[in-house]
Parts: C-alpha cells; sequence; structure tokens
C-alpha cells in the first residue's frame, strides 16, 4: 500500500497492532496484546488512519507485513538486533519503565542505550513523516517514543503533533534522577497537546518543566510556554470498548457450579503489577481467616511478557517458587488455593474468567490505568463480583466504588479480599452498578473523540508574566539589594527585523528602560554583539552603560571607558577580513563592520545561495584567525580574545561596585542567544538570568522569557517595585 493523503490520524507507536515471529514454520503473524493496542486498534478499525510501529522482527526480501483484508495500513519501522537490545530492552523497559512506575532500584542509567533510543525514536519520525502529508494529526504514544515528537516537528514544523503517555509520569524528585531528564522534556514538548492518564501525571509533568527547564507553567489551565509555541497538557482517562466486553460475556457459556468462590489476577507478568505482594495477600487471608481454606481458590493468569529480560525472568522464578510454597503449605487432597496460568488466553475464555469470577485482585504497585479493571466490570452481566484495586493504578482515581486497598500493605489487602469474599448482594450490586454506569459511558471511543478534540483544540496562548510571577523569580532575591540590570538588544528589548537597522526600541520599551534607570536603587546596562556606538545609537539614552561588540568595549556612568587592550593588534586584520569578505557577497549579502568585531549577513540573498555563502564566510573568517560563529542567516566574525559577554559583566560589575560587590548588588541579565549563555554562566547563583525565544535549545538561564512582550512586562515591573 502506498502513502495514502487521506488518512485522517498517523499513529506511532512502538509496536504495531501485528506482530512478527519467525519459527520452524516461517513467518508468523498474530495480534499484539497489551492495554494500548486494545484501546487503539478499534479506533483506526472505525476511522480508518495508518499505524507506523516495530512488527517485532525483520522482514527479509519480498516477506509482507500487511494483507489484503487489514482493516488499514500498517508501516513498519526496522529495528537492528542491537536496537531491540539497547533501545528496547535497555533504555525503554529497563531505565523509563521502573523508573516512570516509580522503582527507580531497578533502573539502568546506561549512554549506549540512550544514544540508541535517541537514533530510533528519530528513524520512527523520519518513517512517519513520509506518511504524515494530509494527515489530520500525528498521534505518537508511549514512554518508547518521548523524544519522537521533537524530530517529527524538525522534519514536519507545521504538522500537529500529540503525544500520549500510557503509564505513569514520575514526580519531580523521580525523574530528575534521569541524566537525560531535560532532554525528554524537551521530546514531549514539540508536541501541541501532551496527555496523561490522570491528573496527577499531568501535574508532576508541569513540575517537572518548570523546574528543569524553567519555563512558565500554568497549572491550572495546563499551559505551557515553549519560546513561541505554547504547549497544552490535560489528562484523558482511558476506557475500554465496553459494549464489546458486556456482549462477549454475555454469550459466553454459564458456568459450571464451582465448590469454591474464584479470586482472579489477570496481568502481564511485571514487576509493576504486583503478583508477588498479591501472592502473598492471599496467603494471609487463608492464616487470618481459616474459613476459606477449601472454599477459594486465586486464580492468576499471567501473560508472559518481556521474557528476554533477566529481570522478567527471575521474577517468573519467583512467583513460581511462591505459588509452589503456598500451594505445598495449605493445598489438601481436592483443593488447591491457588491456580497459576503463565499463558495468554483467547479473549473469550478471557471474558469467561471475568464474569464466573467472585473477586478481581488487581493490586499494581503503580500502573498508568489498568485496563483489566475496567474489563472485570463490564464483564459482571450475572451475579456482582468485586473489583479490589489498588490505590496506585490510575483505575483508581474515578473507580472510588471498588475496594481500593494499598498493594505494600499485605495484611490490608488480605482484610479487603475477607470483606469482598463476604460482601452480601446488595452491596455488591450497588457497588458494581456505579461502575458499570461510569465506564459504559467513559468508553474508549469517548477517550479518544476527547483526545481528538483536545489536538484541534490546543493552541491557547498564556498572558505576559503577571507581578506575582516576577515576585516570586526576583522579588525576595532583589529585597535589600541594588539592582544591576544588564539586558542584551536585539531580540531581548527589540524585536529582530529584516535588517538591523530596523531593530528599533518600541517606547513602551524606551519608558520602561528610563523608568528602571532613574531608580536611585537600579543601573541600567546593555551588553549586545552590535559596536558600542551602534548599540549606544539605538537605544540613545543617557544614563545607561553601553557594552558594544559582545563587551569589548565599554562605556557609560560610573565606568571608565574601556577597550579591550588586545583589539588594536586586531583592527587592521579585521578590514582586511572585511574587504575579503565583500568578495563573496552577492545581491541581499553585506558585510557589517562593527570596529572590533564584523558580521557577514545573507538574509537577503537568494535562499539557494545560503548553504554556500554560509561555508564560503566560515572559511574566510578561520583563515584569517578569527572566531567565527553561526547566527541567524549571518555569520559572526570575533577575534580570539578570551573575552565574552559574561567576562564583560563580571569586569563592569568589578569596576563600577568593587571586588566585594556580591554584598550588596544583585546582577539581573536577559538575552536570546547563545552569546549570552556565557553570561548566564558566570552569574549563576550570584544573579537571576532570563533566556529569552526559542525553547528548544538548552540553556543554563534561571528561567525562560516567551518574547520581548515577557521583557517588557519585566521592565515594567522593575521599574515600579
Ligand atoms: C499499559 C499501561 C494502561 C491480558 N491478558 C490477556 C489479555 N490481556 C489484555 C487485557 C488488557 C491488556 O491486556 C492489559 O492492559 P493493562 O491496562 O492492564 O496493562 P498494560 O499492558 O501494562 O498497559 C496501563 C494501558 O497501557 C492503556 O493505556 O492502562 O496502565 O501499563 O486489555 O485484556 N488479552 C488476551 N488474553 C490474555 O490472556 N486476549
Amino acid at each position: 500500500m502506498s502513502p495514502s493523503s487521506e488518512n485522517p490520524i498517523l499513529v506511532i507507536a512502538n509496536r504495531l497492532p501485528v506482530t512478527l515471529s519467525r519459527s520452524s514454520r516461517g513467518l508468523e503473524r498474530r495480534h499484539s496484546t497489551g492495554g494500548l493496542v486494545s484501546a487503539l486498534d478499534p479506533l483506526l478499525t472505525h476511522r480508518g488512519g495508518t499505524w507506523v510501529g516495530w512488527p517485532g522482527t525483520k522482514l527479509r526480501e519480498g516477506e509482507q507485513l500487511a494483507r489484503p483484508d487489514d482493516p488499514y495500513p500498517m508501516v513498519p519501522v526496522e529495528l537492528s538486533a542491537s536496537e531491540v537490545n539497547r533501545y528496547y530492552h535497555g533504555f525503554s523497559n529497563a531505565t523509563l519503565w521502573p523508573l516512570f512506575h516509580s522503582l527507580p532500584d531497578r533502573a539502568r542509567f546506561d549512554r549506549h542505550c540512550w544514544d540508541s533510543y535517541e537514533t530510533v525514536n528519530r528513524r520512527f519520525a523520519e518513517v512517519a513523516a513520509e506518511w504524515s502529508d494530509g494527515a489530520e494529526l500525528v498521534w505518537v504514544h508511549d514512554y518508547q517514543l518521548l523524544r519522537t515528537p521533537l524530530h517529527l516537528r524538525r522534519i514536519r514544523p507545521d504538522a500537529r503533533i500529540a503525544y500520549f503517555l500510557h503509564i505513569p509520569f514520575p514526580p519531580y524528585d523521580l525523574f530528575r534522577l534521569l541524566p537525560w531528564d531535560r532532554e525528554l522534556l524537551r521530546g514531549l514538548l514539540a508536541a501541541d497537546l501532551v496527555g496523561f492518564h490522570v491528573r496527577g501525571y499531568a501535574q508532576n509533568f508541569l513540575e517537572c518543566v518548570e523546574r528543569l527547564l524553567a519555563q512558565r507553567v500554568d497549572r491550572d489551565s495546563g499551559l505551557i510556554e515553549h519560546g513561541e509555541r505554547t504547549v497544552q497538557v490535560e489528562a484523558f482517562p482511558i476506557g475500554i470498548d465496553f459494549r464489546q466486553y458486556e456482549q462477549r460475556a454475555m454469550a459466553v457459556q454459564q458456568r459450571e457450579p464451582r465448590r469454591e468462590k474464584v479470586v482472579l489476577g489477570v496481568d502481564r507478568l511485571d514487576y509493576t503489577k504486583g503478583i508477588s505482594q498479591r501472592l502473598r495477600a492471599f496467603e494471609r487471608l487463608l492464616e487470618m481467616h481459616p474459613e476459606h481454606r477449601e472454599k477459594v481458590v486465586l486464580l492468576q493468569l499471567a501473560v508472559p511478557s518481556r521474557d528476554q529480560v533477566s529481570e522478567y525472568q527471575q521474577l517468573k522464578r519467583e512467583i513460581d517458587e511462591l505459588v509452589g510454597r503456598i500451594n505445598g503449605r495449605f493445598a489438601t487432597s481436592g483443593w488447591s488455593p491457588i491456580q497459576y496460568l503463565y499463558r495468554s488466553l483467547p479473549p473469550e475464555r478471557l471474558s469467561q474468567l471475568y464474569r464466573d469470577s467472585d473477586v478481581a485482585l488487581i493490586t499494581p504497585l503503580r500502573d498508568g490505568m489498568n485496563l483489566v479493571a475496567k474489563e472485570f466490570v463490564a464483564s459482571q452481566v450475572d451475579d456482582p463480583g468485586v473489583l479490589v484495586l489498588s490505590r496506585l493504578a490510575g483505575a483508581a482515581e474515578t473507580m472510588r466504588e471498588a475496594i481500593l486497598v494499598n498493594p505494600f500493605d499485605i495484611d490490608g489487602t488480605a482484610g479487603a479480599v475477607h470483606r469482598a469474599l463476604t460482601m452480601d448482594e446488595a452491596e455488591r450490586r450497588s457497588r458494581i452498578v456505579a461502575l458499570r454506569r461510569r465506564e459504559r459511558r467513559n468508553s474508549v471511543d469517548l477517550w479518544a473523540n476527547s483526545f481528538l478534540a483536545g489536538a484541534r483544540a490546543a493552541g491557547g496562548k498564556l498572558a505576559p508574566p503577571a507581578d506575582s510571577e516576577f515576585d516570586a523569580w526576583v522579588g525576595e532575591f532583589l529585597r535589600g539589594y541594588h539592582l544591576a540590570l544588564f539586558l542584551d538588544y536585539d531580540g531581548t528589548l527589540a524585536r529582530i527585523a529584516d535588517h538591523p537597522s530596523a531593530a528599533d526600541l518600541s517606547p513602551g520599551m524606551r519608558d520602561a528602560l528610563v523608568r528602571c534607570a532613574s531608580r536611585d536603587d537600579t543601573d541600567v546596562g546593555i551588553v549586545s554583539g552590535r559596536s558600542l556606538d551602534d548599540v549606544s545609537k539605538m537605544v540613545g539614552l543617557e544614563p545607561i552603560l553601553y557594552a558594544g561588540n559582545h563587551g569589548l568595549e565599554i562605556e557609560g556612568p560610573g565606568i571608565r571607558r574601556f577597550t579591550h587592550e588586545d583589539l588594536g593588534h586586531y583592527r587592521q586584520r579585521l578590514q582586511e577580513l572585511a574587504r575579503d569578505l565583500e568578495e563573496t557577497c552577492i545581491p541581499g549579502a553585506w558585510v557589517e563592520e562593527k570596529g572590533a568585531s564584523l558580521t557577514f549577513h545573507y538574509r537577503e540573498a537568494d535562499e539557494t545561495q545560503h548553504v554556500r555563502l554560509a561555508e564560503e564566510a566560515q572559511r574566510k573568517i578561520r583563515a584569517a584567525g578569527f572566531q567565527s560563529r553561526q547566527a541567524l542567516c549571518a555569520v559572526e566574525a570575533r577575534p580570539p580574545i578570551g573575552w565574552d559577554k559574561g567576562h564583560a559583566v563580571l569586569h563592569i560589575l568589578r569596576t563600577r561596585y568593587g571586588p566585594a560587590w556580591s554584598a550588596s548588588v544583585r546582577p539581573v541579565y536577559a538575552g536570546d542567544d547563545e552569546t549570552d549563555e556565557d553570561v548566564f554562566r558566570v552569574l549563576s547563583g550570584l544573579g537571576r538570568t532570563f533566556r529569552v525565544g526559542s525553547a528548544d535549545v538548552p540553556t543554563t538561564a534561571d528561567r525562560q522569557l516567551a518574547d520581548v512582550d515577557a521583557v517588557l512586562a519585566m521592565l515594567q515591573y522593575l521599574a515600579r517595585r
């Protein structure tokens, strides 16, 4: 099948809804299991779309994944054996999975695995990009693909991208254990909408963004300011295909009369599912309440999962032993307390188990949502069973009529099972009726539709920061101190214009600067890459200090004019370089001489020439013994003097306020580009720093501000504080 332009939704998930495996019989294809496939397969079947994912094995020459009767196209992403190890078993399942489930002791951190994760995430984005033409939405799923939205945004800047995480998002204190914490956050923030199962996970994510990326977050509306873009964060609790489970339960054969009551556990065999704790709680039940012996069985279905990973093999051994020990301890001639099945069952058989069980004991240590709890409820079409559910599953947020337990509390869980087994029919019925009503309404269709509507609606904007925010960022910090306020010019005080000469200061900004500078407890300095003459003309205000040429020249109140002593040596050579670069100029390219440095601009030249112009300029600049630095449609040449904006700011502080300046002066700095990072670094801990504009690049600033308007809001605050 070829890429279609009519697909409304493009789903990207680690796994395709079918899994291929190779055996002596050749290539086999079966339906994938797990919560994600259960949720999305019906959606694409009904509405159409395309699914991009890993098929589970490598296809050989001539082999086909697709079949003519497939309800929608599936596009395979190939992984090498080493990528399966590092990206999938490694970073996804041995790092992110335990950490996101708040089990940090199990998490392994390995740089090779991270590198592979990045490579594979990029590949998913590249494959998806080929199929994204005409798609209304690209919907990326789950923890294996946290970086994919960013890679996709780079290829398709205008695509509508949404992301949903199927597992919990951990609290800040755990998330920051990851050496790649910021990279993962930036990966997700390339999406327009980021969805989680419950509000708690969304709040954790917002807190991480606020604290680790220093971006503005509105916790009530779930909006994040990410440079010029705004990202919407929201909870969308997933549901199930309720009717399907209900109908299947009604269709299956009537239960054969049994002697014992059945307590049911159904999980992928995974340490997060709390199977060992559950077995111990059941053992405790038989100790505490001997009356249940020979009258109750625990039927535990464990579906094989990740069985090539040693931790999962070890878990399997642990559970085998536990089952053996408990059965050995309590079994009588006609009764074994635990029936343990290590396999997957067909859906009809699963429905029968759900319907015929008296209690569902679902005790994950942490779980994004847990669909089994919902499937059990939907299957109670006959004698109502009781749901005993872990408080630590996302499902517990809404399924309040279940008996909620702490899975780590073995005695408490045993007590809850006893209560469930002895609950009278009236109470069982009233609980299950309420649970069923909610799940019927909040089915998987509603989940998908609300998410899609959320993705369409995403795009709100935060108002510029309010005084209360600046109070939190700098209020206390400045109290009782003199303020030394430093500001970059282009992109910080003035919007970037087509030509540098057109980047004027707005009247509002000029007024705010004047009002700041006229305060006795505040000094203002402008630190720019422009020449000193140029920047002081652009601003044109008297009581302000100016540092031009990235701080090589400084002049202003309280300081003698400063020109870096090595500059003279380079002036002559800089003029020669300027003449050389003039020869590279074509229409729309020009050389801006700034005395101590120069900039080669090509913003208005024919776009097909941009790369060539930049490369040639860089080559000439380096050959002349200058440092070259790429800027937006421009290449800068600076003398190779170990002096930058950071040195300049420290020089000003020392000269103006003395070597012990930090006892009485507090610097605040705002800048929008790479050269400002030098100041952020030297002022870290000593001042408060703000990076303005694009949020995709790493910064050491204390906070990020979206744009020039936010800088204006800050100056107005500082002027009237
Ligand atoms: C992740 C999150 C979140 C199980 N055994 C058999 C079988 N299953 C099906 C169940 C259910 C699915 O597998 C398991 O879903 P869960 O939600 O319980 O758990 P995860 O696989 O860990 O799913 C989870 C989910 O994503 C959705 O966002 O709820 O928190 O961890 O549908 O029925 N299906 C068949 N035979 C079995 O033996 N046919």
